[in-house]
């Protein structure tokens, strides 16, 4: 199989994650995508340009960070990251939306932040520091919740990758008044396939 991916992207890192996760190293072709360029020859594997992106064996391809790792997490037969049944169930659908929520936002404003400073829109830039600011104070609230706890599932997956991402928005400080979420942050960063897959430079 081959994963198109970027190394700063928090989406391919969710499933790169997954990937180690499942010891399917071996299987995965990682394949750096040019994204975001003028007729980017990845246009043509992926015509919607975004990564994660993955090309299974029987050559079909398939977008979207969850599904993907739904799909490789079922290949072996012994899905560990099923949601279990009942009301913990929900509660790792929930704390993944949130999770992916706070993404989604802190995805637009890195992304915003790295247009040309008379191509950003200031409006923008405030819509979603504010936005920022009101989820990880959520998330302060939350990260206490036993599904934010013991073993790696994708909420803690999901979480990581955006609190990661905050790598390239120093501007946020998000550490600061939230020592719950921080400590949370540095231990599940010690987890090896999150270690593994931190993003390391500014880009
Ligand atoms: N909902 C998608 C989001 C993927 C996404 O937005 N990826 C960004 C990188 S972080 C991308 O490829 N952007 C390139 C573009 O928008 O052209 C997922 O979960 O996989």
């Amino acid at each position: 199989m081959k994963l198109y991916i970027t190394k700063a992207s928090p989406y391919a890192r969710i499933v790169r994650t997954v990937v180690l996760e499942k010891g399917l190293a071996d299987r995965v072709e990682m394949i750096s995508a040019r994204t975001r360029e003028t007729d980017s020859p990845y246009y043509g594997v992926n015509p919607s340009g975004r990564v994660p992106y993955l090309v299974r064996d029987d050559g079909v391809g398939m977008e979207e960070s969850g599904v993907i790792c739904v799909y490789l997490d079922h290949l072996d037969g012994n899905p560990v990251f099923d949601p279990p049944g009942g009301a913990q169930g929900w509660e790792v659908l929930r704390l993944d939306a949130l999770a992916r929520s706070l993404l989604d936002g802190l995805a637009v404003w890195g992304r915003e932040g790295r247009r040309p400073v008379q191509e950003q829109s200031p409006t923008i830039l405030v819509h979603e520091a504010q936005r920022a600011t009101r989820m990880l104070d959520r998330w302060e609230r939350e990260i206490g919740n036993p599904v934010m706890d013991g073993p790696l599932n994708l909420a803690q997956i999901t979480l990581a990758s955006a609190l990661g991402f905050t790598l390239f928005l120093p501007e946020l400080e998000w550490r600061k008044g939230r020592r719950r979420l921080s400590d949370w942050f540095d231990r599940v960063s010690t987890n090896p396939s999150l270690a593994a897959t931190a993003p390391q430079t500014r880009r």
